[in-house]
């Protein structure tokens, strides 16, 4: 029987910071995870170098589920976003090992497809609407079926999740994280927002029509109360989804929204568990589950939430901006093509030095992501290039409000 020989961290930056974990066999097969946690990077790199490799050692790596359960239950410490991330590489790694073993594409292992491809949604923005509108166009050139919409906000400056750089031929979606030992700021202001976005999803309806499925994402930024006058307001625009319209760890807080407003919502990229889940599954307060395998304990923990969502009609929408890695969006496209109740997928393409450290299978087609038939996850790391690209701290701004300075939710 083969063992788990080694499990190396590793740490590059090509663009920005991603850590990965290598589990290589006894017989030589090697698998990979990402456990990238956007701006607390090397704090999960400590936790699987100093906890996790030592104990991998030794073990049988096809017994995934009893691994899981291993460092789950075995740490006594249970949860919280590094502890996942960590368990979430390991996890992920061993399904590629699998595959690879078996050789079959993970998403074979998984129950086959369910569908031909991935719905994506992209990332569109723009600070006026003209800058949107091209935006938009330079997506659905691209192929998009499916657009996020975000503006900029008349009275503030920067605002969070919108290209600054609009020029032809630049990158149009958004790098949010800056270089640097500290954050920068951003000033935010609500009313001037919930005043704002219905006449921007007025005008790109005017535009583009109602066929183009639409979502926006709102960071956070809202009171329940605040999220049901938005969501009531969006209505008319006919939203695919609003997403993170309120913080969710006051699960309860749904329930005014839910009660408000037939907006379609989204919620969970910060979350960890189906814990954080229970009272919006249970009480469908939401329509779509928005983790990522990356920071939800991997395919394993994410195949069982999304078969309790199942239950209560709630689909699948996995986070993919560009701090899940190459290998992180991978294992989210073997989860999407076999899921049930899978909903749509959020696609940034990652930078080209990133795709030449991590060399990834998967295919955009006609609005549709595949993740490749290679066996295992189908992602391949450049050790060498990797090493080329060094990690430096780099942060997500934090949000103040413009009238008095106050640290505002977002
Ligand atoms: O690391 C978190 C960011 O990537 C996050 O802000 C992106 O909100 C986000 C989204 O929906 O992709
Ligand atoms: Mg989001």
């Amino acid at each position: 029987m083969a063992t788990i020989e080694r499990a190396e961290v590793l740490v590059t930056s090509p663009g920005r910071n991603f850590v990965t974990l290598r589990i290589t066999t006894s017989d030589g097969v090697t698998g990979l995870g990402d456990a990238t946690l956007n701006g607390r990077e090397l704090s999960v790199a400590a936790y699987l170098r100093e906890h996790v490799a030592p104990i991998l050692v030794g073990l049988d790596p096809q017994r995934i589920e009893d691994t899981w359960q291993y460092l789950y239950r075995g740490a006594y410490w249970r949860r919280g976003p590094v502890t996942m991330a960590a368990i979430a590489a390991v996890d992920v790694a061993l399904w590629d090992i699998k595959g690879k073993v078996a050789g079959m594409p993970v998403y074979q292992l998984l129950g086959g497809q369910s569908r031909r491809g991935a719905l994506a949604y992209g990332h569109a923005s723009g600070s006026d609407l003209p800058s949107l509108f091209q935006s938009i166009r330079n997506h659905l050139d691209e192929g998009f079926k499916a657009i996020r919409v975000q503006t900029g906000v008349p009275g503030l400056g920067q605002v969070y999740g919108v290209a600054t750089d609009q020029k032809p031929g630049a990158r149009y979606d958004y790098e949010p994280a800056g270089r640097g030992v500290a954050p920068a700021e951003e000033a935010w202001d609500t009313r001037s927002y919930l005043r704002h976005i219905p006449t921007i999803f007025a005008a790109v309806r005017e535009e583009f029509g109602y066929d183009l499925p639409l979502l926006h994402d709102g960071h956070h930024r809202m009171t329940p109360n605040q999220a049901a006058i938005l969501g009531k307001s969006l209505e008319p625009y006919d939203l695919f989804w609003l997403e993170d319209c309120t913080p969710g760890e006051n699960q309860e807080g749904l329930r005014r929204v839910r009660s408000q407003t037939t907006t379609p919502l989204a919620i969970g990229e910060v979350f960890n568990t189906v814990f954080d889940y229970q009272t919006l599954i249970t009480e469908q307060l939401i329509d779509y589950v928005r983790s990522a395998v990356t920071h939800t304990g991997g395919i394993t923990a994410l195949k069982k939430l999304m078969d309790f969502a199942a239950v209560y009609q709630i689909k699948s929408g996995f986070h993919g901006p560009t701090d899940v890695s190459p290998v992180g969006q991978a294992a989210a496209l073997h989860l999407d093509v076999s899921l049930p109740n899978f909903g749509i997928q959020e696609y940034m393409k990652h930078s080209d030095d990133t795709l030449r450290v991590f060399r990834t299978g998967y295919t955009f087609e006609d609005g549709l992501l595949h993740p490749g038939d290679a066996p295992g996850l189908g992602v391949e790391y450049d050790d060498e290039l990797g090493a080329t690209f060094e990690y430096s701290p780099a942060y997500l701004p934090v949000n103040r409000l413009q009238l008095d300075g106050s640290m505002h939710d977002w």
